[in-house]
């Protein structure tokens, strides 16, 4: 079996059961101990110089590699154009994307940055695993440096149709970097095809049989890889007793009250602003809902020293305040907006808790906080899940209550039919959402791409 090297923005901790560690670390770790490797990133550190190469962590047959990046390189790379141009641009949000040359040139910096401490590393056999925006350029750096690996990247975010992406001047560089990948893995059909659409009708590429393309002297394959969650254990999560202290508390406190939840990173693709107005909405339409119901949005905040995550912070602050001061009685509050985020092990049983999972970004590429609520629910009595129709989720979890997250009056008509639903179309939906989950589970996702990747 090959060694793998898995590099990302960010590495996860590999100590076993230190905290933080996420579905996707998990996912990853598994494969690293199952098949030995590295996992290499930024350590999420800004040195002081330059940025510089740290001392590696080994735990087994995983070894930690990390690197700090200097301010400049965390400017441009970081905050500049993988979060200030491509984050916005991949979710369509073109009126918060902003372009500037020497980001991008920072960006490319950074990925050489990467590539070059990376060349030193790889064995001949070495499979190369990259993830998500922040490294579109890493596999022609690695190139450049003659490395002849099987290199793949999965895109965790959406690929936005070809005009979107070319309000990006630099669309064309960034194409041309991604085809230096032998595998491309994005989360649906639609963000796929938005790439090929792109290398055929403005690359001047081919399609040899649909999925591998030729371009740029290149030849490449693209699949589709719907990230998952591990279903049975956010479920034993959920029910664990030592974990319900939060959710013991929050149930005695609401008393009999539903709960309709949200939990997002406070960022602006999550449609958090539209939700709390959707949420006025419901209760001014459906006044019978009054005094009984709880809309609880846990918002950890993310990326707070980017201005436009400043903004959307105030923005929320200003709603929640507003529609608690509108309907607010004396033993009734609607809206708890909690900027704060919780343990993992605390978080599963707070989603077990609510009748409703409102997940309603304005694009997503998939979102796992939909598919964790699914897998936390009772079997017996489960929840209710309103979904965006943007999400990359929504694509499998048809079974889901599918709104549009700009239709405020919709959304709203699904919050009062999630809160009336009756037991057996409830189980029904759970049941059909479970299924699907449990066939594109996160252990399938990862070997799925490993596997390709070997072949490719
Ligand atoms: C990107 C893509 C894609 C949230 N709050 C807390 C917490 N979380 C966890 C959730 C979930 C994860 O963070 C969020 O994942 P999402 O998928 O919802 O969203 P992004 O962070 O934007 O992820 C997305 C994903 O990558 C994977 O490919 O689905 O489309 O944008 O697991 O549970 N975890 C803890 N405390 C919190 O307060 N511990």
């Amino acid at each position: 079996m090959p060694r793998l090297v898995v590099v990302s923005n960010r590495v996860a901790p590999i100590t076993e059961g230190e905290a933080a560690a996420g579905g996707l670390a998990v996912g990853v770790l598994d494969a690293l101990r199952r098949q030995g490797g590295i996992w290499f990133g930024w350590s999420g550190e800004i040195a002081t110089g330059e940025s510089e190469v740290q001392p590696d962590q080994t735990q087994g047959a995983i070894t930690r590699a990390t690197l700090s990046l200097s301010r400049r390189d965390y400017d441009d790379f970081y905050r500049g154009f993988a979060n200030g141009t491509l984050w916005p641009t991949l979710h369509y949000q073109l009126g918060l994307s902003r372009y500037d040359r020497a980001e991008f040139a920072g960006y490319r910096r950074v990925n050489e940055l990467f590539a070059t401490s990376l060349a030193a590393r790889l064995a001949p056999d070495d499979l190369v695993w990259a993830h998500d925006y922040h490294l579109l350029s890493l596999a022609e750096a690695l190139r450049a440096r003659g490395i002849a690996n099987r290199i793949g990247l999965f895109l965790h975010t959406p690929f936005p149709a070809p005009q979107v992406l070319m309000t990006i001047p630099a669309h064309r560089e960034l194409v041309r970097a991604m085809t230096c990948y032998d595998l491309l893995g994005f989360q649906t059909e639609t963000d796929r095809l938005a790439f090929v659409d792109y290398v055929l009708r403005e690359a001047g590429g081919e399609s040899i049989d649909g999925h591998c393309l030729s371009v740029f002297g290149r030849c490449l394959r693209t699949e589709v890889y719907p990230i998952g969650v591990q279903v049975e254990e956010v479920r034993a999560q959920a029910v664990l007793p030592a974990n319900r202290r939060h959710a013991t508390r929050l149930r005695a406190n609401l008393q009999d009250g539903p709960l309709i939840l949200s939990v997002d990173r406070l960022d602006y693709s999550k449609g958090l602003r539209q939700r709390f107005i959707a949420f006025e909405r419901f209760l001014l339409d459906y006044p019978s809902h009054r005094g009984r119901v709880t809309f609880m949005q846990i918002a950890p905040p993310s990326r707070g020293d980017i201005q436009t995550y400043r903004e959307i912070r105030r923005e929320l602050e200003g709603e929640a305040g507003r529609i608690n001061g509108r309907f607010a009685e004396v033993d009734w509050m609607p809206l708890r907006y909690l900027n704060k985020g919780f343990p993992r092990d605390v978080l599963m049983p707070l989603y077990a808790e609510a009748q409703v999972g409102l997940v309603t970004p304005l694009r997503d590429g998939m979102n796992l906080v939909a598919k964790e609520y699914v897998a936390a629910q009772d079997p017996d009595d489960p929840g209710v899940l309103i979904l965006s129709q943007f999400a990359g989720a929504a694509r499998e979890l048809t079974a889901a209550l599918i709104v549009n997250p700009y239709d405020e009056p919709a959304m709203a008509a699904a919050l009062d039919e999630g809160l009336r639903m009756s037991l057996t179309e409830r189980r029904e939906r759970h049941a059909a959402m479970l299924a699907v989950m449990r066939a594109n589970s996160l252990d399938r996702w990862r070997d799925r791409f490993v596997d390709d990747l070997s072949r490719a």
